[in-house]
């Protein structure tokens, strides 16, 4: 029997309920299981200073997009770059709680997503004294955290982003195969030198014993082959995944050899395997790196990039799939066109500058009405494990706010909305659009 329709007024809870039940499969983060080293103890002893499991107050209060908002207030004339670098975490961290969180209201998307977090553990957010707060995080075991995070974040998958021309990283997958065997989260292979900097992934390779030339012939496409197809088995990828600059053209515009031979690898190396093994390549463009270097992490800018390379992509390699996010607000709406043109080109994410909640409200209502429910609105790109409780919070809020409205739009028009189908579009969104187009 039919489930009765929903009225206009029982939307907005219903929606917001059905959201946050919903466990997400947080399709791209910089997360690490506890094997990947956490850098320091619960007795706050550096025992891993490169270790790639971050959680716990200051490595929140020294998340990149929070360094570079203390130094808008305490400018580098004041605070030298090399200065704040050279302090501790902690001493970082006090930097920034005093500047940012003290000194000041705690109103931008990233200072809130900490009161959020620290509100949603439990903890006091207006704690002046943040030594509690520090305590509160030491006593947390590594492995048993993850699992209250994904609890209180309600998150029940997290890819990673696992990169082999990281040395520290790589280090770790040689040491132990084993180490990125844990359900809570799935690897995924991440390639950019491959497709942006061949001589430093030459250079890589040789290093490793792919031989490979500056000079892109045969042997270097067959190295590469060799050398993604052993990574994407040693870690088992669940796709593979590039940020490209704004200038990514396709086909390359420039017989700027470094850009050739990105088109090479792509062409000839990265789509072929990915189409064998049925693996999709996501693409993150509009990363302009490094444009305030002693900034470090927080040096990386934006810039408009051009769909046509995007759409010509999916057109010429149509037994691919394409998980691509753009990072201008400016390519989002042509890039949801795009996705109209391409079944193969799955939209996904308001990324990094736009995962603020009045462009995810713009971005995702834009979406819903090119694409339906077909596409994948959030990814968290959380970096510190901890960051999971605010992204998805927020990110649910506004998913929430929009598809309200969309449904009311959608009763007023005469179609009936059911509890069920809310609950079936939730999970399409949160969690199936991704599983489906990863096994498609
Ligand atoms: O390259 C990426 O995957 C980006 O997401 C960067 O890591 C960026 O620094 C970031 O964390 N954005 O949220
Ligand atoms: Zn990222």
């Amino acid at each position: 029997m039919a489930l009765p329709s929903l009225r206009v007024d029982q939307l907005e809870s219903v929606v917001a309920r059905t959201i946050a039940a919903q466990p997400v499969v947080d399709m791209h983060t910089h997360l690490y299981p506890p094997p990947f080293g956490t850098p320091v103890d619960g007795a706050f002893r550096v025992v891993d200073p490169n270790g790639l499991m971050l959680f716990g107050i200051d490595e929140m209060l020294t998340y990149h997009y929070l360094v570079a908002e203390v130094f808008r207030v305490v400018p580098a004339w004041e605070m030298p770059y090399e200065n704040f670098f050279a302090l501790s975490k902690r001493e970082q961290a006090d930097h920034v709680w005093q500047n940012l969180f003290l000194r000041r209201t705690p109103l931008s998307e990233a200072c809130r997503g900490v009161v959020t977090t620290l509100s949603a553990l439990g903890l006091d957010p207006q704690e002046k004294n943040i030594e509690k707060l520090r305590n509160y995080f030491a006593q947390a075991n590594p492995g048993q955290y993850v699992d209250r995070v994904m609890e209180v974040a309600n998150v029940s998958s997290i890819a990673m982003t696992n990169d082999p021309f990281d040395a520290n990283e790589r280090a770790r997958w040689l040491r132990d195969p084993m180490i990125g065997n844990d359900g809570r989260f799935r690897p995924v292979l991440r390639i950019d030198p491959l497709l942006v900097d061949w001589p430093a992934a030459a250079r890589t390779l040789t290093e490793l014993g792919y031989v490979s030339q500056p000079q892109v012939g045969a042997a270097e496409i067959d190295c590469a082959k060799r050398f993604l197809w052993d990574w994407v088995h040693r870690i088992q990828a669940s796709y593979v995944v590039a940020t490209l600059p704004p200038t990514f053209r396709y086909p390359a515009e420039s017989n700027d050899p470094t850009e050739v031979a990105g088109q090479t690898m792509l062409e000839k190396v990265v789509l072929p395997l990915c189409e064998d093994l049925g693996l999709p390549l996501a693409l993150m463009i509009g990363t302009r790196r490094q444009v305030n270097p002693p900034l470090r992490n927080s040096g990386d800018f934006v810039g408009k990039s051009d769909i046509m390379a995007v759409a010509r992509l999916c057109q010429q390699f149509p037994n691919n799939k394409f998980m691509v996010t753009m990072l201008s607000r400016e390519n989002q709406h042509e890039l949801c066109v795009a996705a109209r043109k391409f079944d193969n080109l799955m939209v996904f994410g308001c990324w990094w500058f736009l995962n603020n909640p009045s462009l995810i409200e713009e971005i995702t209502t834009m979406r819903i009405e090119l694409l339906g429910t077909s596409f994948i609105p959030q990814h968290s790109d959380a970096r510190v494990l901890d960051q999971l409780v605010y992204k998805w919070s927020h990110a649910r809020l506004v998913v929430s706010r929009v598809l309200t409205k969309k449904y009311k739009d959608l009763l007023e028009a005469g179609w009936p909305v059911t509890g069920d189908d809310v609950a079936r579009d939730v999970r399409d969104l949160f969690r199936d659009n991704f599983l489906e187009f990863l096994s498609r």
